[in-house]
């Protein structure tokens, strides 16, 4: 264990005390009264006390030193449970272990207490808190700007195998332990109202905006506490203290959302994240958590800005304001309006400052969640803000004049009001028009974020399109999550890997080793143990660790395509049913995944897994060979147990939809061999780990475009493949529904004569052949663990360090800093 850091200063005795004071004095409990709840809520209470003094410290040193920072503005922050993973960022793992251990606990069984915090709803929320631990690791000064959610991302169970969700009040009654709230931080936030004309002092006619009702935002900190150094950043979450306005629920009438606001009255701002993966719902209560969060981050970062001593002109020298999507364009026009209705600047000084200050990150290319607001919710919610986009694209649309002059179309297509029976704002446009850089998340995305999403602003704007691939952080996705990985690993590299992964590709020389594979595989071994042991507490059904443990973890959503996963394991168990020559190795597959509670075929898919499972996994005539797992209630501390138990990592989006993925680079690092797409990272988790050690398979990205062009016809393959046939034909059967056939009909009929939108049927036939390969290669353990390792070893490129480094170099200009 690390020996620099927080551990120098760390004292046993000191430590118990504090735990016991807060046991008392903070959840009132005593010793003998306390159950395991109140001691993890205490132990995580007297580290807060540690971390909140680092926390005011970094502080106090970054405002000294006037050094530039990066702000990162984001509606989600899927940060996962933090005890753990900061005592091993603080290297007190050890020590608090035994410190617990002498008050006659277990520190594994008090981490479990803790609830997740679900403040984001997948790979998006959880990029944004994995790129807090690697700038606190690498010391690039840094804010983190979020909400406060009373309820994050709804909990789900299964009832008959149909999804249910409940709401998540991840405080619990007693709170976060982690989280410090900030009283001083407040601000006060306007909303709707009108803008009116007025004359200053020195005579010029000037605009303000005069709202018609404020609210009040509370800051909450959570620590991000900087591996093995003494940096610990806020990441810093607002709260709406004041009620929404009543009106409100109507928009939201008999929906999830609106089902948590109950009375009328009832709900604040921020009471409750949306739901949504990849789809813009486009709701005014939305649009009001939107600019809440960015009135207050910017009042904030203005607020640091001028307490450090420098002058508003000076700002995107020391400031820049990265937006998480589009989410946090409000942003733009807000900084706007203060510099120039506020300040007094002109608009030509303002726009000099704003667009160097924001760069905005592009994380998909689906229409469907492309932001688009109605003028007219705008104009109502923050008029002076829509004036100042209308100013901001007239001055746009001069320039697209000069370079295309009289082009009509292409004022059209890039403007960005967008014209129609109703005109709607296009946010990403607007981030394009007034960031000085743009990224896409894998090096494939980001080109077709050049070719195809926005081909004439590259022209317009040459250089401000990057890349920055996507990293996931090694101290949550290996070292914590792996420990048995870990140990070995350490035994052979050192233990300076989980600040410099590139160091794993040490591990590539004993890929052939016979005793270093056995031991990597007995690792394996126990992870799929715990893994089942898990699933037989919780879920009731037994696993058999030699089976191959094939994993799908992820958001369900049609472009992910689940049910080609689900297809597959149709065309298996009608295979062992019908073809007396066919055998297999057992397998296990694994899902997890919530479904948006408004998107129908989501959960469609969700309750025909479910009852494929109750079936094939009580089937005795398939001999165990075949079991299905839909893990409920999808979150970070699942993804824990579950990606380091994994053999196969399934990454089967329809080529050009998965932006990056980065559930793939956790798979990948823990050892999963990939079965994946030529989308996303997987394109570039082939280039590290080479073609042999991966399963690349279906249509490229051109040939989907292709085949989409031409008219996808989802019956020739249809009626061309038997298996496909016999696979699909299957869901109008009442085999997994006994007595209730078509309940599982829809997914079919979506496929067959919805036309198949996302290509499961063109896919299926080269995923079948795939799969037949990783069949035959597992039962080769001497390969397998060979292609296994070079998975660990290669990965390195993925961690989140390099792509913070990334933003660093090209983007934010940073300099790191060492905290004393
Ligand atoms: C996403 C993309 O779909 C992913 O491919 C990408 O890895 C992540 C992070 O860049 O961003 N965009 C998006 O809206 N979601 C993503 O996961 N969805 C959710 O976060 C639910």
């Amino acid at each position: 264990m690390t020996t620099r850091g927080q551990t120098q200063q760390f004292d046993k005795a000191l430590f118990k005390a504090s735990v016991e004071k807060h046991l008392v004095t903070t959840y009132a409990k005593t010793p003998e009264t306390a159950d395991s709840r109140s001691w993890y809520l205490a132990v995580g209470k007297a580290l807060a006390e540690i971390s909140t003094g680092s926390l005011l410290e970094t502080e106090k040193q970054l405002a000294e030193q006037n050094v530039r920072s990066v702000n990162y503005l984001s509606l989600e922050f899927l940060i996962g449970r933090l005890t753990g993973n900061n005592l091993i960022s603080m290297g007190l793992y050890e020590e608090v272990s035994a410190a617990v251990e002498e008050l006659g606990l277990n520190l594994t069984d008090l981490l479990e207490e803790e609830r997740d915090p679900a403040l984001g709803n997948g790979g998006l929320g959880r990029l944004a808190a994995c790129f807090m631990d690697s700038l606190a690791a690498q010391e690039y000064p840094a804010v983190g700007y979020g909400l406060h959610y009373e309820y994050g991302l709804f909990s789900q169970s299964f009832e008959g195998g149909h999804q249910v969700e409940a709401p998540d009040a991840w405080r619990g009654i007693e709170g976060y332990p982690w989280e410090v709230v900030r009283p001083e931080l407040g601000q006060t936030v306007g909303l709707f109202g009108s803008v009116e004309t007025y004359t200053d002092k020195a005579g010029t006619i000037c605009r303000r905006w005069v709202p018609a009702m404020t609210v009040e935002g509370v800051a909450w900190d959570l620590p991000i506490v900087g591996y093995d150094n003494k940096s610990v950043y806020p990441l810093r979450l607002w709260e709406c203290r004041s009620p929404a306005p009543f009106n409100l629920a109507r928009f939201n009438d008999g929906d999830y959302v609106g089902a948590q606001y109950g009375q009328l009255e009832a709900g604040n701002v921020t009471k409750v994240l949306y739901p949504n993966d990849n789809h813009d719902q486009g709701k005014t209560l939305r649009l009001m958590q939107q600019y809440f969060h960015c009135a207050c981050s910017i009042a904030d970062i203005l607020r640091r800005h001028f307490a450090a001593g420098n002058k508003i002109e000076d700002l995107a020298k020391l400031e820049s304001i990265q937006l998480n999507d589009t989410h946090p364009t409000i942003a733009i026009p807000e900084l706007m309006r203060i510099l120039i209705d506020e300040h007094k600047l002109g608009w030509d000084a303002a726009w000099a400052i704003s667009s160097k200050v924001f760069a905005y990150t592009n994380h998909t290319l689906l229409p469907e969640a492309l932001e688009r607001w109605s003028e007219s919710l705008i104009a109502d919610m923050l008029p002076r803000h829509m004036e100042i986009i209308f100013e901001i694209n007239h001055r746009f649309m001069t320039l697209v004049e000069e370079k295309w002059p009289g082009n009509n179309e292409i004022k059209r297509k890039l403007s960005i009001i967008e014209e129609g029976q109703q005109r709607m704002v296009r946010m990403a446009n607007l981030c394009v028009v007034s960031t000085y850089a743009v990224n896409g998340v894998a090096a494939l995305h980001s080109e077709l974020v050049k070719r195809d999403l926005f081909p004439e602003f590259n022209e317009l704007f040459p250089g401000r399109l990057h890349n920055v691939t996507n990293g996931v952080t090694p101290r949550r996705w290996l070292k914590f999550c792996n420990p048995g990985l870990t140990e070995l690993v350490n035994e052979k590299i050192g233990t300076e890997w989980p600040a410099k992964l590139d160091q794993l590709s040490g591990l590539a020389k004993f890929a052939e080793d016979k005793k270093f594979q056995k031991r990597y595989l007995a690792v394996k071994k126990d992870n799929k143990q715990r893994f089942a042991d898990w699933v037989q507490d919780n879920m009731g059904i037994e696993l058999d660790t030699n089976a191959i443990f094939d994993v799908q973890i992820k958001r369900l959503h049609e472009y992910k395509r689940q049910h080609l996963n689900l297809l597959h394991i149709l065309s298996l168990y009608h295979r062992l049913l019908n073809e007396p020559t066919f055998d297999m190795h057992p397998r296990v597959f694994i899902f997890a995944a919530k479904a948006a509670p408004g998107y129908a075929l989501a959960k469609d898919i969700i309750f025909a897994i479910n009852k494929v499972a109750d079936k094939v996994n009580n089937d005795p005539r398939l001999g165990g060979k075949l079991k299905v797992v839909f893990v409920p209630d999808y979150r970070v501390s699942l993804a824990e147990i579950i990606i380091p138990a994994a053999d196969v990592s399934e990454q089967i989006s329809t080529a050009g939809l998965e932006a990056s993925g980065t559930g793939n680079m956790k798979l990948a690092l823990n050892g999963a061999l990939t079965i994946g797409t030529m989308d996303g990272a997987n394109v570039e988790i082939r280039e590290e780990v080479g073609d042999e050690n991966i399963f690349i398979f279906g249509l490229l990205v051109d040939e989907v475009l292709k085949q989409k062009e031409e008219g996808h016809d989802p019956y020739r393959y249809y009626h061309a493949d038997s298996l496909l046939r016999a696979s699909l034909d299957l869901l109008n059967t009442d085999e997994f529904t006994p007595g209730n056939p078509g309940q599982l009909s829809a997914i079919r009929q979506n496929l067959l004569d919805g036309g198949d939108p996302y290509l499961v049927l063109a896919d299926f036939a080269d995923y079948v052949k795939a799969h037949e390969k990783i069949d035959a290669e597992y039962r080769d353990q001497a390969t397998w663990a060979r292609k296994t390792i070079l998975n660990t070893a290669l990965v390195g490129k993925f961690s989140s360090d390099r792509s913070i480094r990334d933003y660093v170099n090209n983007i934010w200009k940073l300099k790191a800093v060492s905290v004393k």
